[in-house]
């Protein structure tokens, strides 16, 4: 008989991911009973309505509006809107503009990365209470041992906000970091802490604040490139690089050593989707170029293959959309319904986007590509193919990998600032028009597209990463992304399903954001 196992809510994540799977007795690999799922199914348990109150408003308080869908990636949907504005105005931003806006952009894309890794995947690998065991001098640490274990002493009092974390005492947990791995990675948690505040600072610097700028528009950022601001940026960019080549990628990488088996589950589809997105000025190589892998075979990126399912989505909206003219109507009581995330599809196909997806279309590509040897010498340190990065391991190297990779390109955008250059291009509104902008976030391909008449947004639509990863069954009956990435897993302990998070948070989903 299958078991279900019922994972609501998802925890450590952004908003309400459920996760149910149905699983069936096998002989697991430690001569014990263990299960294996083979089904599972992602919902996204609220709605939000962005696409519906945008309608009627000033399209230039949508790139206000639409960054209140998360507090983790604001500022991917504001330049997600901006460049859909900017098609339809018919501006293109000065090269100061561009360089602007993709800085405040890294610096949201090092916040968001470093917070998956330490806060969010790590507790999943790591036995914090193990901190107690701890007989080094490292003051953070110490720090750490004290706080878990007064919190012991008090039968838990005080760790109660984490009821099902490893912050708990629980000796039977299964399948845990040697303690010498939970103390450095433990360690970094909280230095982890002081750089994502970094990051954030890097990003007020030209966004004015953090996590919603003020100062991206349409035509660049309202921010001027001082030498002043320049330095301050700089300054924070030289820390965050230092920290992750010196040490997240280094901790990942003992991470990988550690759980070698993780290269193999999580797997799924292994299509890949990437928009490119970061395109400062037209000078000099970009991090990521567009296009897509299907069946392992590059192909350039068409965006009119894009479609929006809902046959299994709380929406009574046509099916099979197109973004441009796509719908968003509820409904609650839809008997096929399960989830409020509609079901993205290229092509027809489910496709996984995110670092790895990015790196991947840029590895598989015919094009000439800076980082392609990077990966290679990235590889050779892994010991495994680039067939590997799609998988558990795969998707968490693969994001710090990329954040070194994109430090390296802020630090030659900063170089090109023109403190003398206007930081926007002026623009002329128009009163009906139309556009669409496809931008990387830090989980992946995000698209707005927008409609005006009359001076006011006719249509907006958002297809977001975590749409695209956590997406329900689309109406031909194909499984999500993440839902095919958990058929198939095993799980040793369905009263510790540690192996189900660990495949799940690979994703870093975003459910805010997901269901905006
Ligand atoms: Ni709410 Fe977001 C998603 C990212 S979309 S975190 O999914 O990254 O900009
Ligand atoms: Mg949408």
């Amino acid at each position: 008989m299958p078991t279900r196992l019922e994972l609501s809510p998802v925890t450590r994540i952004e908003g309400h991911l459920a996760v149910t799977t149905d699983a069936e007795a096998v002989a697991g690999s430690s001569g014990r009973p263990a299960y294996k799922i083979v089904r599972a199914r992602c919902r996204g348990e609220m709605y939000r309505g962005f696409e519906t109150l945008l309608r009627g408003r000033d399209p230039l308080d949508a790139q206000q509006i639409v960054q209140r869908i998360c507090g983790v990636c604001p500022i991917p949907h504001g330049l997600a809107s901006i460049r859909a504005q900017e098609m339809a105005y018919g501006v293109k931003p000065s090269p100061n503009g561009r360089l602007l806006q993709d800085l405040i952009l890294a610096g949201n894309t090092f916040q968001s990365h470093i917070l998956h890794f330490y806060q969010f995947c790590v507790p999943d690998f790591v036995d914090a209470a193990a901190v107690t065991k701890y007989a080094g001098q490292d003051r953070a640490l110490v720090g750490l041992k004290t706080w878990v274990a007064g919190g012991l002493a008090r039968g838990g009092k005080g760790l109660e906000a984490y009821p099902a974390s490893p912050l708990l005492p629980h000796d039977d947990l299964p399948d845990r970091a040697e303690p010498e791995l939970a103390f450095r990675l433990f360690g970094h948690y909280l230095e982890a802490l002081e750089m994502r505040r970094l990051a954030d600072e890097m990003g007020a610097v030209f966004g004015a604040r953090m996590p919603h700028s003020t100062s991206i528009v349409p035509g660049g950022c309202t921010q001027t490139p001082t030498e002043e601001r320049i330095g301050s940026y700089r300054s924070r960019l030289r820390r965050i690089a230092e920290f992750v080549e010196r040490t997240m990628l280094p901790d990942v990488i003992a991470l990988a050593r550690s759980f070698p088996r993780y290269w193999d589950l999580g797997v799924g589809y292994g299509n890949m989707l990437c928009y490119g997105g970061w395109e400062s000025g037209d000078a000099g190589p970009q991090p990521f170029a567009p296009g897509a892998v299907v069946a392992g075979k590059w192909e350039p990126l068409d965006s009119e293959a894009i479609a929006e399912h809902v046959g299994f989505s709380w929406f009574s909206s046509s099916s099979g959309l197109h973004p441009s003219h796509g719908e968003t109507k509820a409904d609650p009581k839809k008997a096929s319904g399960y989830s409020w995330l509609k079901a993205p599809r290229y092509k027809g196909l489910p496709m996984e986007v995110g670092p790895a997806a990015r790196i991947l279309v840029n590895y598989r590509s015919p094009h000439p590509w800076p980082g392609r040897k990077e990966v290679d010498d990235l590889l050779r340190r892994l010991g495994v193919g680039p067939e590997k990065l799609v998988s558990v391991l795969g998707r968490l190297t693969c994001r710090a990998f990329e954040a070194m990779l994109l430090a390296k390109h802020a630090s030659k955008w900063l170089d090109r600032l023109d403190p003398n250059g206007p930081p926007a291009q002026d623009f002329d509104r128009v009163k009906n028009g139309a556009g669409f902008g496809l931008v990387e976030a830090p989980r992946g391909a995000l698209g707005h597209w927008l409609a005006i008449e009359g001076g006011t947004v006719k249509h907006y639509q958002c297809v977001v990463p975590t749409t695209w990863n956590c997406s329900p069954r689309d109406d031909a009956g194909q499984p999500g992304p993440l839902e095919k990435a958990l058929e198939g897993l095993e799980v040793a302990d369905p009263e510790q399903p540690v192996e189900v998070g660990r495949v799940i948070r690979s994703f870093d989903p975003c459910l805010a954001c997901a269901v905006h």
